[in-house]
């Protein structure tokens, strides 16, 4: 019995918090310019976001009055790899369009 850990006078026990904190979200937010044709952003918003052609129309026309808009929440890693998606199929096709992740 004296080898158990209970039993050791010179254990010393500590309390540890276990509660962890959920994991941060993050939105993926377009970006209005004055250059990217509208129909392409409604194709960004299909393809990357999944919207169907109603969605899309009205997340382009707020992101076009109102600078920008979120478009929707990930984790960091999915998040951060859509911006890139996004930046890159924009760069590819010729148009300045950008996006960027915000912490929820
Ligand atoms: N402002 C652009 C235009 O008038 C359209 C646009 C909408 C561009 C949303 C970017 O994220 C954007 N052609």
């Amino acid at each position: 019995m004296a080898n158990l850990p209970f039993e050791d006078e010179n254990l010393v026990l500590e309390v540890v918090k276990t509660r962890v904190k959920p994991p941060r979200r993050y939105q993926v937010v377009l970006l209005n310019d004055d250059f990217t044709p509208m129909n392409f952003v409604i194709e960004v918003l299909s393809r990357f976001f999944g919207m169907d052609l109603a969605s899309a129309e009205s997340v382009m026309m707020l992101v076009h009055e109102k600078g920008k808009a979120a478009c929707g929440i990930y984790s960091k890693e999915i998040a951060e790899m859509k911006v890139m998606q996004i930046n890159k199929f924009s760069r590819d096709n010729q148009h300045p369009l950008q996006s960027q992740t915000e912490m929820v």
